[in-house]
């Protein structure tokens, strides 16, 4: 009600902002990246998380601009972190950016993100689009795509949250995924130390699968070091939460990347 009918003109006024929350390689702790997280800076609410406003948008269709923007904004500080790092012995940052199962049956999805990262000059591989499992369980062809020309491209497809309900290892080898991040419930079954033995079981076999499909693993929700080192022995590649970072200003990340240079 307030909030949908206020959202459009919140578009054109510019309240909406992104934070960065860092993802590192567990091997080293060396900034690998950082997920865009959008956020609404309300005039008379405060700021607005994305639970709060994102199922709004996709009810509306206003996701389909938002998400837009988000990519261009993104796509931009990507390019701003290389830029500032040049020279440096810094690899270049990537950036993940959320796609919404609206944008992905949206037909302008392949052309807008060409126009985007051609018009920063960012190439390709270091962005990583994240599709929830769930906007993939039984997509068709039509749905997938649009995500093959992505992936042809160079773009990186993570496959979020996964391990939440629906996972279907066999599904995998028809998606156009080259991550796949696991979901927070994993991590937080990892907060005792030694973690539950069935529950390293696990993780050890989605791994173990994910590497034998050229996958790389993602964690998400870190809060301690010692899920990390867990994570870390099980073979997951990298790793984002509390324990690295909140999501924060973008500058944050470019200072985090120069400490580890
Ligand atoms: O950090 P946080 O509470 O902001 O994130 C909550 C959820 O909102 C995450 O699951 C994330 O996938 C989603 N989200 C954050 N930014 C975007 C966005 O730009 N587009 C979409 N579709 N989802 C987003
Ligand atoms: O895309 P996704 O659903 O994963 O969005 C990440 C969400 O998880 C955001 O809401 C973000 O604020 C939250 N988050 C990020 N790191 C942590 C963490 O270490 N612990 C917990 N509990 N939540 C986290
Ligand atoms: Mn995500
Ligand atoms: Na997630």
């Amino acid at each position: 009600h307030g909030l949908t009918t206020a959202l459009p003109a919140a578009l054109d006024r510019g309240e909406f902002f992104i934070e960065y929350q860092p993802l590192v390689h567990l091997g080293d702790g060396t900034v690998h990246g950082a997920e865009a997280l959008v956020r609404w800076l309300h005039p008379q609410h405060g700021v607005l998380g994305p639970d709060r406003f994102i199922p709004l948008a996709e009810r509306t269709g206003l996701i389909v601009p938002l998400g837009r923007w988000v990519l261009e904004q993104s796509v931009r500080q990507a390019c701003a972190w290389q830029e500032r790092n040049g020279g440096t012995a810094v690899k270049p940052l990537r950036v993940n950016v959320n796609l919404s199962p609206c944008q992905l049956t949206h037909p302008g999805l392949v052309q807008d993100t060409v126009d985007i990262l051609e018009r920063a000059g960012l190439e390709p591989e270091a962005l990583c689009l994240e599709v929830t499992e769930s906007a993939l369980i039984g997509a068709d062809d039509s749905l997938l795509k649009p995500l093959r020309r992505l992936a042809e491209m160079g773009v990186d497809i993570a496959l979020d949250d996964f391990g939440t309900g629906y996972s279907n290892l066999a599904n995998l080898r028809r998606l156009p995924v080259s991550v796949l991040k696991l979901d927070r419930s994993f991590t937080q079954s990892m907060q005792r130390f030694p973690a539950d033995p069935v529950d390293l079981k696990i993780v050890d076999g989605i791994v173990s699968l994910a590497h034998s499909l050229n996958l790389t693993v993602t964690v998400e929700g870190v809060e301690t070091g010692a899920q990390a080192e867990q994570l870390r022995i099980l073979g997951c590649d990298t790793a984002q939460g509390w324990y690295y970072a909140r999501p924060g200003p973008p500058d944050r990340l470019h200072e985090l990347a120069l400490v580890d240079a």
